[in-house]
């Protein structure tokens, strides 16, 4: 039997928008791995590999940290949280991007526009990069969730959020103005993967990119 040293160490989100993809995509690597309800932690019967089943947030601390040694995560989390993480691989799934959005009937116009707006987000980093790369002084109101209310309670002019289809903003009356970052799920690693777990790792590299090859 191996000890748990040899094993590659990977995080996944535990639930969630990325859970299932990411579960399948090991899964059309050949890789088994069962999934109890509520278990934070599995082996896969046929692959060194030991799963994490973790918060998405959570993910590149573990990386960094080097208690998981990869994981599969958002793009948007992994430049929200600027934790010391290689971006190795990007994955296919979890495709979304980060924009900022107004009310419908505001006459927005370019992004000067935003100058001394109060903007609501869960992304207080990658807003603030954004706007100061456009010399934008704006408010950052950071809130953790239902962002998209924030305006229509009051508490904001602007908000930035993930939009997928957009019918959320649809429903709240904002319509999206500016796109600050395209995301998908990819695959990170530690910055200090000793050479046995990269060699793991390259393995199953090879496999994650024949399955994207094969679904193209
Ligand atoms: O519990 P945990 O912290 O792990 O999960 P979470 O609730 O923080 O995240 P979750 O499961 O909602 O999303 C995980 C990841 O999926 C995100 O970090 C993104 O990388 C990716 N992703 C892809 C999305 C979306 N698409 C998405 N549409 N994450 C969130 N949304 C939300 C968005 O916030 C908004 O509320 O969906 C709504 C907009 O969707 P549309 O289709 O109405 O535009
Ligand atoms: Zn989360």
């Amino acid at each position: 039997s191996l000890e748990t040293g040899d094993r590659l160490k990977i995080a996944i989100q535990k639930s969630g928008r990325l859970h299932d993809d990411s579960m399948r995509l090991l899964k059309e690597c050949g890789i088994d791995v069962s999934n109890g309800v509520n278990k934070l932690k599995s082996e896969a019967s046929n692959f060194p590999l030991e799963v994490y089943f973790l918060r998405d947030d959570d993910i590149p601390q573990y990386v960094e940290d080097a208690v998981a040694d990869i994981g599969f995560v958002g793009e948007n989390v992994v430049y929200e949280k600027e934790k010391a993480v290689d971006v190795v691989e990007k994955l296919g799934f979890g495709k979304c991007r980060l924009s900022i959005a107004v009310r419908r009937e505001e006459a927005y116009d370019k992004v000067a526009s935003l100058n001394g707006k109060r903007i609501a987000t869960s992304y207080p980093v990658l807003v603030k990069k954004f706007l100061d790369s456009n010399n934008i002084t704006a408010e950052i109101h950071e809130i953790s969730g239902s962002v998209e209310i924030a305006p229509g309670i009051g508490l904001a002019d602007a908000i930035c959020d993930l939009v997928s289809s957009g019918s959320t903003l649809f429903m709240n009356g904002l319509k999206e103005s500016e796109t600050i970052l395209q995301s998908q799920a990819v695959l990170i690693k530690s910055k200090t993967l000793a050479p046995a777990k990269q060699l793991l790792l390259n393995k199953l590299l090879f496999r994650i990119q024949s399955v994207k090859k094969a679904r193209n």
